[in-house]
């Protein structure tokens, strides 16, 4: 049951956890028994907190998983997509569901933090491709699993992959469905950083504090601005970087930076 204002007490889900406050918004995908694989409830859920997540006061998400794996991807035990004597349409489970997940993800406003704390498979494991600053476990590990049901990559998988390591990798990644650990995903440049068992979530913590602390706009056009390159050349990432300084040097933390440094002292930014 979701209260109806609840943006800084915790939110009461039943499978994921969140919470909200100083500016970071924490969520947890919670079906540990499940591996946290996704069902229509989870992903209810999950939109309903992104939704809080860019309503106002966070300057950064935090996005892990409970238990010994990070997300499994879709729940194949799920009736929505079993195989019965009616095939699935699984297509519209992209649509509702893993498609606005993933945009959702890309467009919220601020930095989104991803701590694999286990495997993350299928869906799961281009959830995590998805956010922003990707640290992982050192057992940790990616598996684009869905060759090994006959599927395609979804959840961004094929958009995201080949940006990320290159096509080679991509194909070998998508076409074979080999585990890959975390240590060889950073490595690849997949991640952004592979980290002892026990000190994943003292890092993710240092990192999210860092973000809650941070010129939260500047942040917000930065990610922007490097997700619209994908698909920008050289001229339009210009304009788009002018534009963005133009904006950002009225703000009252480029003030408050130049003030910092000038009288060298630590910067007390508010985030607009
Ligand atoms: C699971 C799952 C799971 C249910 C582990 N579902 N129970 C989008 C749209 C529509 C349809 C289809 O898909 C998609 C996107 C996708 O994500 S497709 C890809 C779906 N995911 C997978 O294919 C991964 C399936 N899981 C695995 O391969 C393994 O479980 C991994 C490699 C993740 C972990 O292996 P182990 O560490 O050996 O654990 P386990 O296999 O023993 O799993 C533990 C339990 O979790 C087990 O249940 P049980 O009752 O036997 O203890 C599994 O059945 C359950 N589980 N993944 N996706």
């Amino acid at each position: 049951m979701i209260p109806p204002d609840a943006r800084t007490d915790p939110v009461s889900y039943e499978n994921i956890r969140f919470d909200l406050a100083d500016g970071i918004a924490r969520v947890t995908l919670h079906r540990p028994d499940k591996l946290n694989s996704f069902n229509s409830a989870m992903h209810g859920e999950l939109r309903d907190a992104l939704a809080r997540t860019g309503d106002g006061a966070a300057r950064v998400l935090l996005l892990t998983g409970a238990g010994r794996a990070f997300c499994a991807g879709q729940d194949l035990s799920d009736r929505a997509v079993a195989p019965g004597a009616e095939p699935p349409d699984l297509g519209s489970s992209i649509e509702n569901f893993y498609k606005p997940l993933v945009l959702a993800l890309r467009r919220l406003p601020m930095p989104v933090v991803c701590a694999v704390n286990g495997v993350a498979a299928g869906a799961g494991a281009n959830l995590a491709l998805a956010c922003d600053i990707v640290l992982a476990a050192r057992s940790a590990r990616f598996i684009q699993a869905f060759c090994r049901i006959g599927l395609v990559p979804d959840a961004g998988g094929t958009y995201l992959l080949p940006r990320l390591v290159g096509t080679a990798r991509a194909m070998g990644l998508a076409l074979l469905g080999e585990t890959l650990s975390a240590e060889q995903a950073q490595a690849w440049g997949m991640i952004w950083k592979c980290v002892d068992d026990d000190r994943l979530a003292a890092e993710a913590e240092q990192i999210v504090r860092h973000f809650a602390g941070g010129p939260t706009l500047g942040l917000a056009r930065t990610k922007q601005a490097i997700h619209a390159s994908a698909a920008n050349d050289l001229a339009a990432q210009l304009d788009m970087e002018r534009d963005f300084q133009r904006e950002l040097g009225r703000s009252d933390d480029y003030r408050e930076g130049v003030a910092a440094f000038v009288e060298k002292r630590v910067p007390e930014f508010k985030g607009r």
